[in-house]
């Protein structure tokens, strides 16, 4: 489909700096940032999704990638207050959801009702909260491990583990190391939010800096631990603000490539500060998905979160250069439906996300964590109808 794609893009009168784009991506060369801008202010759908769909097929062809895992989220008290946080609770006037803090015994009792399942990953996040520090999640995860030996954990965005070292009194590389010695594996990519200082300053001006978030990514990477890289888009940033986003990122992965997967998020309305911000369309949604594929040349995997986004635009995401979807987790994950996503109870059996994945004729792929293949469901749950894309 790919070829076909292309040339009717290029065949339509395209403005010089659009096609001259195109060429780049067609040879394998990198885009600039004031290129990336130019995609964002020029590029229709069509043209950067078909760019996008060409760098996802020569990347990976038809393979996408899911992985069985569950949530833990310890607790929602929060002691910092990003305006578009619907989940945190602290400084935050009663809403209809209340705080909640798990002890250790239910966050095992948790997991141990995972046992004999086929769950791959856990993923460990939460609110900041001031008494729940580096030694306690710690031993944690030790306990976890003790457990579920098998099971890969992926714990604590940037925000929580700044905040951590800091009260323990431990550097970034000691407190990731202790970490990493009880056996946490990777870090996820929440916390980046927008890097750009300003906006920053306007939406979560509390939490650790854009530079604190990409040190502490950066040293994990170093001791061996991989980690993702999220963007909260779609608020008050500018077009500039998202490519320089993606651009830091770019820069560190040049560095240290121990990026896996690049997730954007779009930013949600409901029950937060900023509620009054309106939230842009499935068409800004796919067009940032396809340019971040494009932008994002040295990061393996574009993955999109179907429980903020919905089933049918992480389906249809599929064309634009997304190819990993998260996951085939149970309702154990709040962030999102607090924040006013459709998923409320965001739970998709394997079936389901197989033939969501096989309805638009890709290559269903259960992974782990460091993207081995676990199972290729290709002849499993047949669809009545595989459209072609
Ligand atoms: O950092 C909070 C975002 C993130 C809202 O690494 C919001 O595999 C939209 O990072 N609208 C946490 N987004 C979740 C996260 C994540 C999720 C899934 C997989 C992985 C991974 C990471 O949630 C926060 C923030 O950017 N968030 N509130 C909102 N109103
Ligand atoms: Fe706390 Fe994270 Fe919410 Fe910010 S986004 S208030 S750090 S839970």
């Amino acid at each position: 489909m790919t070829a076909p794609q292309i040339e009717l893009v290029l065949s339509k009168d395209l403005d010089q700096d659009l096609r001259k784009i195109a060429d780049k991506v067609i040879a394998g060369e990198r885009i600039t940032f004031d290129e990336g801008v130019i995609l964002y202010k020029k590029g229709e759908l069509a043209f950067v999704g078909a760019l996008a769909n060409f760098i996802r097929e020569r990347k990976h062809g038809d393979n996408t990638y899911f992985n069985k895992n569950f949530h833990v989220e310890p607790t929602n008290i929060c002691v910092f207050d990003c305006k578009f946080c619907a989940y945190s609770k602290l400084l935050r006037e009663k809403t209809e959801y209340d705080a909640w803090e798990l002890s250790e015994e239910q966050i095992i009792e948790k997991v141990k009702s995972y046992e004999g399942t086929a769950v791959t990953e856990v993923h460990i996040v939460g609110g900041v909260h001031p008494k729940m520090g580096l030694h306690y999640f710690a031993n944690l995860i030790k306990k976890i491990k003790e457990i579920r030996p098998d099971i890969h954990v992926k714990a604590f965005t940037a925000v929580e583990l700044e905040y951590m070292c800091r009260k323990a009194k431990v550097s970034y590389r000691e407190g990731l190391q202790i970490l990493k010695d009880h056996g946490q594996n990777s870090l996820p990519g929440g916390g980046a939010e927008i890097f750009a200082e300003a906006i920053r300053e306007e939406i979560c001006k509390d939490k650790c800096t854009s530079d604190e978030w990409l040190e502490i990514h950066q040293t994990a990477h170093e001791i061996g631990m991989p980690s993702n890289a999220t963007m909260l888009y779609g608020h008050i940033e500018s077009f500039e603000d998202r490519v320089d986003h993606m651009n830091r990122l770019r820069e560190l992965q040049d560095k240290t490539g121990g990026f896996n997967t690049f997730i954007p998020l779009k930013y949600r309305n409901g029950n937060n500060q900023m509620s009054h911000v309106e939230e842009v369309s499935v068409i800004e949604d796919l067009r940032n998905y396809a340019i971040a594929r494009i932008y994002m040349d040295n990061f393996p995997h574009l993955k999109a979160y179907w429980p903020m986004i919905g089933r049918d635009t992480a389906q249809i995401s599929l064309s634009y250069g997304v190819n990993d979807i998260d996951g085939t987790i149970d309702d154990t994950t709040k962030i999102y439906s607090m924040a006013g996503a459709e998923e409320q109870n965001p739970a998709m059996t394997t079936e389901q996300l197989v033939k969501l994945i096989k309805q638009v004729n890709r290559k269903p792929l259960e992974r782990d964590s460091i993207y081995n293949i676990v199972k290729d469901y290709t002849n499993e749950f047949e669809t009545k109808e595989a459209s072609p894309y």
